[in-house]
C-alpha cells in the first residue's frame, strides 16, 4: 500500500521529502510525496525542472535507508514499465531521463539525506507547450498520444512499478536489472559525447555507469551529461 502526503503547491517535492527525513518523524512505509504545483522544481547539479504548471507530475518517493548509485537506473527501469503501455516507443537515455521520439518525457533526482533516499521524478503529463529553452527537447504523455491523463492515477502505477522494482533487486543494479536495461537504453552502440571526449557506449556497471569505448581504451562515466548522437 502507498502512503501519498498530497500537497497544494510546494517548492520542491524532493526538498519536502528530505525535510521529513531529517525530522526523524517515523514514516510509513512506501512514502510518497506529490505536489500538484511544484514552483521550484530541482534537476542535477543545480539544473532546473520546469514544472510549475498542473499539468505535470511532481512525486518524490522516500525510501529510508541509503540506496547504492546504480538505484537511479533502476528507478527507470520501473518508470519505463509503468508507461510503456501508454507510450510503446519509450526508452531510457543513461542514467535518469525517460525519452520518446527523442525527446524528454520524464527526468530522476536522486538525493540523500539522514541515512535515507529521495527519489524525485519529474513527469510531463498533459503538458501542452514548453518555455522556449526546452521546447525542442521535452515532451509529454498529450503531446505523444493526443489525450489527456489522470495525474493520480500515473502517480500510483509509476509508485508502484518503482517500489516493487527496489524491493525486488533489494535497492541495486543486479545483472538480471542490467539485462533488462541495456536493449531500453538509447545511449547503448551509439555514439555518445561529454566534455571533449566521443565514444561508442557499451554497457553499464553494477555501479551504474556508462562503459564507453573511445580511440585510446575504455572511459567510465558514473554521473553528468553524456549527449547521444541524433538525440541530444
Ligand atoms: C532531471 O535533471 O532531469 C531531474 C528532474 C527531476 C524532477 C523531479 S520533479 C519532482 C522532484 N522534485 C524536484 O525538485 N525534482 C524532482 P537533469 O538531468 O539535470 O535535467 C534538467 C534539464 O532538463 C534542464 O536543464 C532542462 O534542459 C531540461 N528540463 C527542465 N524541465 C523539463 C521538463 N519539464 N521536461 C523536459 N525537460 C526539462
Amino acid at each position: 500500500m502507498i502512503n501519498i502526503i498530497r500537497l497544494q503547491k510546494v517548492n520542491s517535492t524532493n526538498t519536502y521529502a528530505k525535510a521529513l527525513l531529517k525530522s526523524g518523524e517515523p514514516l510509513v512505509p512506501y512514502t510518497v510525496v506529490y505536489a500538484k504545483e511544484q514552483t521550484e522544481g530541482k534537476g542535477r547539479m543545480g539544473r532546473s525542472w520546469e514544472s510549475s504548471k498542473d499539468d505535470t507530475l511532481c512525486m518524490s518517493l522516500i525510501i529510508p535507508h541509503l540506496c547504492k548509485s546504480g538505484v537511479t537506473l533502476l528507478v527507470a527501469l520501473g518508470v519505463h514499465k509503468a508507461l510503456r503501455d501508454i507510450c510503446p516507443k519509450l526508452q531510457i537515455k543513461w542514467p535518469n531521463d525517460i525519452i520518446c521520439e527523442s525527446k524528454k518525457l520524464c527526468g530522476i533526482l536522486t538525493e540523500s539525506t539522514n541515512g535515507g533516499t529521495v527519489i524525485g521524478i519529474g513527469i510531463n503529463v498533459n503538458t501542452e507547450n514548453f518555455s522556449y529553452d526546452i521546447a525542442d527537447k521535452a515532451t509529454s504523455l498529450k503531446m505523444l498520444t493526443g489525450r489527456e491523463y489522470d495525474k493520480e492515477e500515473i502517480l500510483r502505477e509509476v509508485a508502484t512499478c518503482v517500489f516493487d522494482i527496489i524491493d525486488k533487486h533489494n535497492g541495486e543494479l543486479t545483472k538480471e536489472a542490467i539485462e533488462e536495461y541495456l536493449p531500453l537504453c538509447a545511449n547503448i552502440n551509439r555514439q555518445v559525447s561529454w566534455k571533449e571526449y566521443t565514444g561508442i557506449a557499451t554497457t553499464v556497471t553494477q555501479e551504474g555507469a556508462l562503459l564507453v569505448k573511445t580511440e585510446t581504451g575504455v572511459a567510465e562515466i558514473a554521473f553528468g551529461e553524456v549527449a547521444v548522437s541524433g538525440i541530444y
